[in-house]
C-alpha cells in the first residue's frame, strides 16, 4: 500500500509512518518541518518519500501532489492526521487567532486534503481514509472550546464521506483518541510550557502514539467489504465526569 500522512513530523504520523513502512508498505510523510521529515525518512529508507506540506496553504498542497514521481501516485491510505489544540482558556478568553489557526489547520486542512486525494481513490475504486478526530469532538471540557468543535466537524464530515462513497469501494474512518502522551500535542497546545504540557499526564497511564498507529494500521488492513465508521479510543485511567452544575 501507498499511505499518504499528514503531520509525519512528530507524535502518531510519525509513529504511523514507522509502523506502516515495518509492515512493508510505502509512507508519504509529510509536514511543514523538513528537517524531521528528512530524519524520519533516512530512517526508514526507501519505503519513504519526504513531502514539504502545509495542510492550510492550497497552493502547498497542490505542489506537493503535482510533484509526487508517477509510482507514489495511487495512494490507497490516505491518513489525515495533522493537527493542533492552541490553549486551554474560556472561550471570552481565548485568542481568535488560535481558534483560526485551528480551524484552518484540523477542519479546512483536512477538508482540503481529501478533496485532493478522493477523487483518484473513487476512480479507482479503492482507498481507505482515516481521519484523527478526537473524544473531545464528542465530549466538551471546559477550555476545548474550538478544539472540540473542530473535532467534532472531524466526526461529522468522516460520516459524510461513508454517506457519499457508499459503493464507490473507499472506506472512511474517524479515529478518535483521548489521552494520549509521548507526542507534542500539549507543548503545542501550552505554547511551549514545558512544565505545563507535562502536568496533563503526571500520575496516568496515557495512550501512546503507538497504540494509535497500531490501530490505523489495523483499520487500513481490514478485508475491503469492512468500514470502521468511528472509533474512539481512551487509556484505562481515563473516564467521565459528572455534568458541572453551579450551586448558589
Ligand atoms: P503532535 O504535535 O506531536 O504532531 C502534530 C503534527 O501535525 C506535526 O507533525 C505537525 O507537523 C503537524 N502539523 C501541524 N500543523 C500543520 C500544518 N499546518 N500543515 C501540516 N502539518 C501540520 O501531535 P499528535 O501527534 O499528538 O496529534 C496528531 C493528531 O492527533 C492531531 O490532529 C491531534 O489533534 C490529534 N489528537 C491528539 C491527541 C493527543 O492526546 N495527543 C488525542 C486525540 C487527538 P509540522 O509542525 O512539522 O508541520
Ligand atoms: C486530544 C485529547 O482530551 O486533550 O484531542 O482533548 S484532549
Amino acid at each position: 500500500m501507498i499511505v499518504f500522512i499528514t503531520g509525519a513530523t512528530a507524535g502518531f504520523g510519525a509513529a504511523m509512518a514507522r509502523t506502516f513502512a515495518g509492515h512493508g508498505h510505502r509512507v508519504i510523510i509529510s509536514g511543514r518541518r523538513v528537517e524531521r521529515l528528512q530524519a524520519l525518512a533516512g530512517e526508514l529508507g526507501a519505503a519513504a518519500l519526504p513531502v514539504e506540506l502545509d495542510v492550510t496553504d492550497q497552493a502547498s498542497i497542490d505542489a506537493a501532489l503535482a510533484a509526487l514521481p508517477a509510482d507514489w501516485q495511487p495512494i490507497d491510505v490516505l491518513i489525515n492526521n495533522a493537527g493542533l489544540a492552541l490553549g486551554t482558556t474560556p472561550a471570552h478568553e481565548s485568542s481568535l487567532a488560535d481558534w483560526n489557526t485551528m480551524i484552518a489547520t484540523n477542519c479546512a486542512g483536512l477538508v482540503a486534503m481529501t478533496r485532493a486525494i478522493l477523487p483518484s481513490m473513487v476512480a479507482r475504486g479503492t482507498g481507505t481514509v482515516i481521519n484523527i478526530g478526537s473524544t473531545a469532538g464528542s465530549y466538551p471540557y471546559p477550555g476545548g472550546n474550538v478544539y472540540g468543535a473542530t473535532k467534532a466537524f472531524v466526526e461529522q464530515f468522516t460520516l459524510n464521506l461513508r454517506a457519499d462513497l457508499v459503493g464507490t469501494g473507499v472506506r472512511a474512518t474517524n479515529l478518535a483518541p483521548g489521552l494520549c502522551g509521548g507526542t507534542e500535542f500539549s507543548n503545542v497546545r501550552m505554547k511551549g510550557d514545558d512544565a505545563a504540557a507535562a502536568k496533563v499526564y503526571e500520575g496516568t497511564v496515557p495512550l501512546t502514539a503507538d497504540d494509535i498507529a497500531n490501530t490505523a494500521y489495523w483499520i487500513a488492513t481490514l478485508p475491503p467489504h469492512v468500514n470502521i465508521n468511528n472509533i474512539e479510543i481512551m487509556p484505562t485511567c481515563q473516564g467521565f465526569g459528572p455534568f458541572a452544575i453551579k450551586r448558589n
